[in-house]
């Protein structure tokens, strides 16, 4: 047996699996296809650490196993390459980018090919390639010619550092994602791509797709879709005749509209008041710069505002339910960009305007109370209607509790009944005395809002339909009389008094209100039932969203928290419109013979403060001639031809987002000169089956790719509306103390290091034995000694394969039970428990002096997608003729040979263990009882007793009691 000199093996096979194109994509007719994709890398300068390729080797393993299950696999790998790092990298290392991008490249693809990973090289994409970018190109004129990309002046985020426009995707609480400054906004002539008229398809499709759920989850609230309707309030302003001017307001809750108490607006609608000509006064225009230059609030949308402010306009908005005018405010909360950026402000139903409303002293108009119905109330029958009451009783800081016994369950403030008393605060205080005893008590208040709760009381077998007030009592001392307890009621229960943290865990709906309401000061912010709301009165939330909107000739509408997609970048490194200009500043396609549109290769191409990009300056490159087609698309002419005109190509570039949103379609047929990808070809392999990556990516680059793959369905380019059926995502690799692998913590660890000590199998075998997938980790390399150890004794067991006479069945069952477990743990990502299966099969495979060629072999298999050169090497020395291990068939397992056919078990006597029986494994108690009383040894140690007792512990002990 030769020895395990990795260095040698891996780089041996390596050059194989090269030569020979081992992995090179088949095609065979009738079989089935499999997809495996890795999120392409950004190609930075550090090159690759240790913790970068988890998820490759993740989908290495995967795509090797399903190769070997028969499948047609596609398994590529590229480069994104094109944006603002690699630029950032190359200015400041005074270099080309484009040179800066090949060598970096070259460095990661070398790396990766240590770690031995089966990608087919033959389709690796860049998306800086020009053959590449053409196709990017393509794709956006296409957007254009469905009027879904347009040019815009809007303000947008600008980042001041990074010089250059950015998208609501690459910003990271109000600061610019990259580099982490605050950004600002600024009005830009830009390039947007209308995303949202893909919102309610992206959303609707996220239901059938086999992705982790939280990843769904951001997607949906990024989306952010709202349901409401836009009302219109006529305003009347000082100084102008009223009815003139009217703002209109997006609301969710028109149901509440019979407690809007004000109107409040944006700063930035202020301002265009202003600008319109409004004279407002000093306090108001004061107030509007405040806000506006409280930037970081400001910038990013959907941040709330830490201390709400504002100031009232002078103006009153009429409120069209009640023609009562209510006054209009300028109110910081209010975002500018979303819905109308003016809103109705109900304090007693909304959180903000109740918070607002107390702070300027503003009227709280209760008009929702709430309706619970508890579930279990459901078909039980007649519901027996009932007056109750339930108070918070507060003192020294806690809240009284009362717990029924025996269950004591659910927390329960004082509660009681209330027909045919007075008011409200007797029966609370009779209450009160009568079950605690207690008497010194003050109603602080009882609430408008009354709880309507239908709910099914189970110690009375009875369902009930209660109207609860709500009451707050303060209990000025512990002063008791005796409670003179009804008697059937005398010892249910126990008084408790809960601290704010106990408290908050009732979950009983009206209890938890009036703790929420008296306790928290939280209005309530359900649907209900309408109260003090006119005509409307009585009806519930749902029935009135409608009715109230359209008595007020309002109009139902859907909002979005997605915003379009700001799409060009004022920086050099990107892929250049396929835009020109005419005189008139009229952008024009340019035809399909002008692609790709090609990055010119300059000396300076620094960011400028303007919001130009560093391609305006290049007049060679910016001017063009040529004419306008039949189509009405540019193709360039010389210049000295009659027809030519001249045009100014556009300078802005696509953002680092445009190349990743398709590139998984160009790896299908990376070669194509003339087409993003040949139909037929799609066709049978798209869409991506399995795709691994970061989780980072939810809202970014998964929305960005979704909407575009939606896009080329649309236009017939693909024949499947979403482009990834699965995905995954691989959980970090922390550096060893902890922290993030990072250059300035000096803590990273580059793979090369441990591929040459260890060896690729072994970390390979680690990375995936680390932990589950999905979680971050830590570094650790005691671990992957403990994996270096276990291949090197997979590989000394080499040395025992001969021709055993028979296989023990413990040896049948553990190696049918190794099979199915690591091929279905392989399915599920579950490698480290697939690995730990195969490390007790190797426990038991080396208490055997003769280990069975086959039984061997056949463990290799298994191990290959791991290890793969190590399992490479051994095929090939015990089994020289056979092609590559890579190649060869996955193991199947038969079902009835996972489990022991016989079990032995130890049978005690008085708890000594006395004799050891083996029975069917399937066999009755009674078997296994008789089994054990006559086995000779119990016989002896029962000397004629007839025992007492016999317990059996199916498949472990019986235990016999004399
Ligand atoms: C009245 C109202 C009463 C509201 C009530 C809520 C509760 P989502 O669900 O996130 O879409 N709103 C509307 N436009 C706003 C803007 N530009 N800035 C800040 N807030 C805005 O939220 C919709 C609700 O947020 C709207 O419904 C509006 O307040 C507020 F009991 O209108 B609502």
């Amino acid at each position: 047996m030769h020895k395990y000199d990795h260095l040698l093996i891996e780089e041996k096979w390596q050059k194989f699996w090269r030569d020979s194109g081992l992995y090179r994509t088949t095609s065979t007719p009738g079989s089935k296809k499999c997809y495996v994709l890795d999120m392409f890398p950004y190609p930075s300068g550090e090159g690759l650490h240790v913790g970068h390729p988890k998820g490759y080797i993740a989908t290495d393993v995967y795509a090797r196993m399903k190769r070997m299950q028969g499948y047609d696999v596609l398994h590529p790998m590229g480069w994104d390459a094109f944006g603002l790092p690699a630029e950032q990298y190359a200015l400041k290392n005074k270099v080309h980018p484009k040179a800066a991008v090949e060598k970096n490249i070259a460095r990661y693809k070398a790396q990766l090919e240590h770690i031995g990973f089966s990608y087919d090289w033959d389709r690796e994409v860049s998306t800086t390639n020009p053959d590449f970018y053409r196709h990017t190109q393509w794709i956006f004129k296409q957007l254009w010619k469905k009027g879904l990309a347009y040019e815009s002046h809007e303000p947008i985020n600008w980042c001041p550092s990074c010089k250059t426009g950015l998208s609501n995707e690459d910003l990271d609480g109000g600061a610019c994602e990259r580099c982490g400054t605050k950004v600002e906004k600024k009005p830009l002539r830009q390039w947007v791509l209308k995303i949202t008229a893909y919102a309610d398809r992206m959303l609707a499709d996220l239901d059938g797709l086999n992705w982790p759920e939280h990843i769904k989850e951001s997607q949906r609230n990024w989306i952010g879709k709202s349901e409401g309707a836009e009302i219109t309030f006529p305003l009347r302003v000082p100084g102008q005749p009223d009815g003139k001017h009217a703002v209109t307001v997006f609301t969710t809750r028109p149901d509440t509209l019979y407690g809007a108490t004000y109107v409040a607006i944006s700063a930035e609608r202020a301002q265009d008041w202003i600008q319109k000509g409004w004279d407002a006064p000093d306090a108001v225009r004061k107030m509007v710069d405040e806000i506006l230059a409280d930037e970081k609030e400001r910038a990013f949308d959907l941040a709330e505002v830490a201390e709400k402010k504002g100031v009232n306009t002078g103006v009153m908005a009429v409120n069209p339910a009640t023609q009562e005018p209510i006054p209009v405010w300028v109110a910081n909360y209010v975002l500018s960009g979303y819905g109308t950026g003016a809103i109705m402000a109900v304090p007693a139903h909304d959180e903000r305007d109740y918070d607002f409303a107390k702070t300027y002293n503003i009227p709280v108009v209760h008009v929702i109370d709430p309706v619970v119905e508890h579930p279990d109330v459901v078909g039980k029958g007649d519901r027996i209607h009932k007056k109750k009451i339930v108070a918070l009783v507060e003192h020294d800081g806690k809240y009284l509790s009362i717990r029924w016994k025996p269950e004591l369950g659910g927390n329960l403030f004082l509660g009681g009944t209330i027909e045919g008393e007075d008011t409200v605060s007797d029966t609370i205080l009779r209450e009160l005395a009568e079950e605690t005893g207690y008497t010194d008590a003050t109603v602080v208040d009882v609430a408008e809002e009354v709880f309507h709760y239908d709910y099914f009381a189970y110690s009375k077998g009875q369902a009930f339909s209660a109207d609860i007030h709500l009451a707050h009592v303060r209990l000025n001392s512990l002063a008791q009389i005796s409670p003179a307890l009804e008697s059937d009621e005398a010892g249910k229960f126990e008084v408790e008094w809960l601290t704010k943290e106990e408290a908050l865990r009732v979950v009983n709906p009206p209890h938890a209100r009036v703790f929420a309401r008296y306790a928290l000061g939280a209005p309530y912010t359900g649907n209900g039932k309408l109260v003090h709301s006119g005509v409307h009165t009585g009806l519930h939330s749902d029935q009135a969203k409608i009715a109230i909107t359209e008595a007020v000739g309002g109009k139902q509408t859907t909002q979005y928290r997605l915003k379009e997609w700001v799409f060009a970048r004022q920086r050099y490194w990107g892929e250049p419109f396929p835009i020109v200009f005419d005189e008139m500043h009229t952008p024009h396609v340019v035809a399909d013979s002008e692609l790709p549109g090609t990055l010119p290769m300059v000396e300076a191409y620094e960011p400028t403060d303007t919001g130009e990009s560093p391609l305006a300056n290049i007049r060679e490159w910016v001017e063009v001639y040529g004419h306008l087609n039949p189509e009405g698309e540019f193709e360039t002419l010389p210049k000295d031809d009659p027809r030519a005109r001249r045009f100014t190509r556009e300078t802005n570039t696509m953002p680092q987002w445009a190349g990743s949103s398709w590139y998984y379609l160009r790896y299908i047929d990376p070669h194509n000169a003339s087409h993003i990808v040949d139909p037929a070809l799609e066709k049978e392999w798209s869409p991506v089956d399995f795709y691994v990556g970061g989780a980072e990516h939810a809202t970014r680059h998964l929305i960005y790719a979704r909407f575009w793959h939606k896009f080329l369905f649309d236009i017939g380019v693909v024949s499947h509306p979403e482009p990834f059926l699965r995905l995954m995502n691989v959980g970090l690799i922390m550096a060893s103390d902890g922290r993030k692998m990072s250059k300035r913590w000096g803590n990273v660890i580059n793979p090369d290091h441990i591929v040459e000590r260890f060896g690729a199998d072994a970390l390979r075998m680690y990375e995936m034995f680390m932990g589950p997938f999905g979680q971050a980790i830590a570094w650790n390399e005691d671990n992957l000694v403990g994996a270096r150890r276990f291949l090197e004794r997979v590989w000394r067991l080499s040395a025992r394969v001969g021709e055993p006479t028979s296989e023990p069945e413990e040896l049948t069952v553990m190696r049918h039970r190794t099979k199915k477990k690591v091929s279905e743990d392989i399915e599920q990502f579950a490698f480290n428990t697939a690995i730990a299966q195969m490390m007790t099969y190797l426990n038991l495979l080396e208490k055997s002096d003769v280990v069975a060629k086959e039984t061997y072999l056949e463990f290799l298999t298994i191990l290959a997608p791991f290890a793969p050169h190590m399992t490479e090497e051994l095929w090939h020395t015990l089994n020289p003729d056979q092609g590559s291990i890579h190649r060869a068939t996955w193991p199947t397992w038969d079902e009835a040979k996972t489990a022991h056919t016989m079990s032995t078990i130890g049978v005690q006597v008085n708890g000594k263990l006395r004799a050891t029986i083996t029975v069917p494994a399937t066999a009755e108690e009674s078997m296994v009882r008789e089994t054990a009383l006559a086995h000779p040894d119990i016989v002896k140690w029962l000397a004629g007793n007839t025992p007492k007792k016999v317990i059996i512990v199916a498949g472990k002990i019986v235990s016999i009691v004399v």
